[in-house]
């Protein structure tokens, strides 16, 4: 066998233990170990998405997570969105999670301020996070047959306004790959649009 046709045989099978080794099952999707919501409080910045479909935040995302007296998370958020008509606004929203089995793992019940803005109910993971600078959640709103996931989204949080540290964003985009969605993300642009309504 010549040079090349063994340059061709290695490459396709590093390509192939690559794919097979890529499990996107969603519930072998690791999470945050011993996730502690009290140190989750606080004011988290979208510096990236991943839209499900129909997306609904758009941009000047930020959300302030808290924990009431009976230690349920509570989470408010704003953001621009566009509703019918192309009118583009900041949506006031609020959601109440669940706790499930894992405690990285809730169940969120949303609902906008305004009757005309979305409501539901998604799964809430936090892959991962330090609590100080990064964090990154998942939500898969449809499964495929085979677990996969049909309909996701995920949002990469900050701290800082300004955006995440090299080591951070280096830590994401392998988390961002366990969840089988790496280059799905797009930047999340902070240019003031809600400024008006802060929280602090
Ligand atoms: O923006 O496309 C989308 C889907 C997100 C909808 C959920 C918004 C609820 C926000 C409240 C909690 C913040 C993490």
């Amino acid at each position: 066998m010549d040079m090349k046709a063994c340059g061709l045989l290695v490459a396709l099978g590093f390509v192939a233990s690559c794919l097979a080794e890529r499990d996107c099952t969603v519930s072998n999707f690791p999470v945050m170990q011993n996730f502690d919501r009290y140190r989750y409080t606080g004011t988290w910045y979208a510096m990236a998405k991943k839209d499900p479909e129909g997306l609904f935040l758009l941009d000047n995302i930020v959300a302030k997570f808290t924990v009431d007296d009976y230690g349920r998370m509570l989470a408010t958020a704003k953001g621009r969105v566009v509703i019918f008509g192309g009118f583009q606004l900041c949506a006031d929203m609020v959601g109440i999670f669940t706790d499930t089995d894992d405690p990285a793992k809730f169940v969120m019940q949303y609902r906008g301020l305004l009757a005309y803005l979305e409501n539901g109910q998604d799964p809430h993971w936090v892959v991962d996070t330090d609590y100080d600078t990064y964090a990154l959640h998942y939500s898969c709103r449809r499964l495929n047959d085979d677990g996969t996931c049909a309909d996701s989204y995920s949002f990469v949080f900050s701290r800082d306004p300004n955006g995440l540290t090299p080591e951070a964003q280096r830590i994401v985009r392998k988390r961002q790959k366990e969840l089988c969605l790496d280059r799905e993300y797009r930047m999340v642009v902070h240019n003031g649009y809600c400024e008006e309504n802060k929280y602090e």
